[in-house]
């Protein structure tokens, strides 16, 4: 038995070192030291040996055992070694090559950014967003704003109106038409509720316009709140807290009296200019100031007209448009740029 262990043993020291990679080491380990492997033939044979010598020879094969594992054990780490220095021979890595392109990353368009900023200062300040539809009727988009046919300001909001030739149901005198501002929206939104009301109102708008500064189609926000006991002070301290919310903090307001015919007072709304800070430069004409919205108290004729009570209820609103804002905050000084889909300024902006 113990003349068997200790050939067993040399064998063992011959072969195993020579094992070229590890899963000849593995295969070696499981030929030595497996479950039907020789150690175990060896052990399957003690019953033989006599009672007496018995002890010396189990601590002979636990000897053996260690020494054949130590072995199986340097034969697997030199084998992984050698694969690692085989693998880094084989294929060198070109620390200098360019790093693989990463597909091109898609971004919110400015305008729907500069929008999604605006919707969430004012749900921040109790406003809730309604929509409406973008082919409107004559009477929400003019006459319950106190335009009626033959208005002047009609003018001022040069129309598309949309072809009804064929359409039943068209009444006369309240032509379809794309609305030139969000204002129907809440028009709709007063018929349907009772005051109090927050709402803000962003969408398309289109107008007959087209030049550098103006597109036939563009963004608007509005905002309006009534309920009783509204004030032009809540008008301003709403917009002076937009405005330091959407520009930064130290950009100031300046209120102008205007005319819109669905307010009273109206105004229009400066604010210092971005470019220059308010020192004056070519886009603010030397003043200091940018002009950004308008606004004014809700026209008691548009508070009638949707059954509100004008003696009882008052309100605010103004209108801005969207992508005038998104330029003056971004410094882009082209509108159709928004408009062009060109991916060299959507990757940019
Ligand atoms: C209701 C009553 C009143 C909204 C207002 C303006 C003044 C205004 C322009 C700004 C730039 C349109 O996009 S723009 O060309 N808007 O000057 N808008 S007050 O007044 C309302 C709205 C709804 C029921």
């Amino acid at each position: 038995m113990l003349a068997a262990l200790e050939a067993l043993l040399a064998a063992a020291r011959l072969e195993i070192p020579q094992a070229g990679d590890r899963e000849a080491a593995e295969a070696l380990r499981v030929r030595y030291l497996g479950r039907k492997g020789e150690l175990q033939a060896l052990l399957r044979g003690m019953g033989s040996v006599p009672a007496p010598e018995r002890p010396a020879a189990g601590a002979a094969v636990n000897a053996a055992r260690d020494e054949i594992e130590a072995l199986i054990r340097e034969a697997i780490a030199r084998g992984e070694r050698a694969a690692l220095e085989r693998e880094l021979r084989g294929a060198p890595l070109d620390v200098t090559l360019p790093g693989r392109r990463l597909a091109p990353r898609g971004r919110r368009h400015p305008v729907s950014q500069a929008q999604d900023d605006i919707v969430e200062i004012f749900a921040r300040m109790g406003y809730e967003v309604a929509e409406g539809p973008e082919v409107e009727l004559d009477y929400y988009n003019f006459e319950a704003l106190n335009m009626p046919a033959g208005h002047p300001a009609r003018d001022m909001q040069d129309t598309f109106y949309v072809e009804a030739k064929g359409r039943e149901g068209i009444a006369p005198g309240n032509p379809p038409l794309l609305r030139t501002h969000t204002s129907p929206v809440q028009v709709r939104s007063m018929l349907a509720r009772q005051p109090p009301l927050r709402i803000c109102s962003p969408g398309r708008v289109y107008r007959r316009d087209d030049d550098p500064t103006h597109s036939p189609m563009f963004h608007q926000v509005e905002l309006l709140c009534v309920d009783r006991g509204i004030s032009f002070a809540h008008l301003q301290g709403t917009l002076e807290a937009f405005i330091q919310a959407f520009f930064g903090k130290g950009f100031q307001t300046r209120f102008r009296p205007s005319y819109f015919p669905f307010v009273e007072p109206g105004a229009e709304v400066d604010i210092t200019c971005t470019l220059c800070g308010g020192k004056g430069c070519r886009t603010c004409k030397g003043t200091g100031f940018l002009e950004v919205l308008g606004a004014g108290m809700v026209h008691p004729k548009v508070l009638a007209a949707v059954g509100y009570d004008p003696e009882e209820l008052s309100g605010f609103a103004f209108g801005a448009g969207i992508d005038r804002l998104a330029m003056l905050r971004s410094g882009v000084d082209d509108l159709r740029l928004f408009f062009e889909n060109d991916l060299r300024f959507l990757e940019t902006a």
